[in-house]
């Protein structure tokens, strides 16, 4: 076997060559999304489906959020109900418990909805993370997000971010929602609120969460979590079908929005 000769000097520049031309190409998006976790995953497969440019820029190494840690660390979740049909569609083994109830494995449904979601063209960046927005006034809009290296922040080191635009940016960091934050902090003519979760009431949770999911702030949306932080929601536990719903009632929305501008 004759394995082709590649030296140290053109792997760098290869990488580099590679590298930058994604990044000038996503540095304007139609979609951003921030966190790689069920919600986040969820949207880009399907923006990213429906023909627009999606990016997530994901904190960590990894994707899936909290769908790793399964529950307890024990590794099964449970999904019920119409959200089993999507995790078929992108090849998840379910476990039946009763009708419209069933178990998955942490680890495959993490897989199968990441590939999913890069397969259908949505770009996954990881090692980034989101601590600002872009704002334009008159009219008032979220245009895009602050990104800077998970790695300079975690070494506490002073530098400044780069920018990234997007005709809609999306949450979906989780409980702490993390972008609503600091656009509610930082641009307080947006008259965002942000009361905070309730304790848990799954049966209740996750059905308001799916029906909350959405645009909070002209071109900010909220999935997954941060809708129970920002709508002041009881959390649910390790049942996730709102969370994928969540992200998929977002998609739709942009798309919507986004096609009616076309
Ligand atoms: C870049 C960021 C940033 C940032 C965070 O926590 P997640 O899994 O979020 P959801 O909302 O898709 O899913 C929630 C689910 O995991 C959960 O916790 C449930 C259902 N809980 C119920 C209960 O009762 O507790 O994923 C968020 C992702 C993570 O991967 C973070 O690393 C990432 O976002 N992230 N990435 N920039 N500023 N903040
Ligand atoms: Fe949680």
């Amino acid at each position: 076997m004759n394995i082709k000769q590649v030296d140290e000097v053109k792997i760098t520049k290869y990488i580099l060559k590679a590298t930058f031309d994604d990044w000038m190409s996503f540095s304007e998006n139609d979609v951003v999304i921030v966190g790689a976790g069920p919600s986040g995953l969820a949207a880009a497969y399907y923006l990213a489906k429906a023909g627009l440019k999606t990016t997530v820029f994901e904190r960590r190494l990894s994707f899936g959020g909290g769908i790793g840690g399964g529950a307890m660390l024990f590794h099964k979740i449970i999904i019920e109900s119409p959200a089993d049909e999507i995790l078929k569609e992108i090849g998840v083994k379910l476990q039946k418990f009763e009708d419209g109830v069933f178990a998955v494995d942490s680890a495959q449904f993490m897989a199968k909805l990441a590939s999913a979601a890069i397969d259908a063209g949505a770009k996954i960046i990881h090692g980034v993370t989101v601590d600002d927005v872009i704002f334009r006034e008159n009219p008032l809009r979220v245009t895009g997000v602050a990104v800077e290296w998970t790695a300079t922040q975690m070494a506490g080191l002073h530098v400044d971010p780069l920018f990234i635009s997007a005709k809609a940016v999306i949450d979906a960091t989780g409980h702490d929602a993390e972008v609503i934050s600091v656009a509610s902090r930082k641009i307080p003519e947006l008259g965002i609120v942000i009361p905070g979760e309730k304790s848990a009431y799954s049966e209740m949770a996750e059905q308001l969460t799916v029906e909350q999911s959405g645009e909070v702030a002209p071109g900010l949306y909220a999935a997954g979590m941060a809708v129970t932080e920002v709508k002041a929601l009881p959390r649910m536990g390790p049942i996730f079908g709102a969370m994928i719903l969540s992200g998929k009632k977002v998609a739709d929305d942009i798309i919507e929005k986004l096609n009616l501008k076309v």
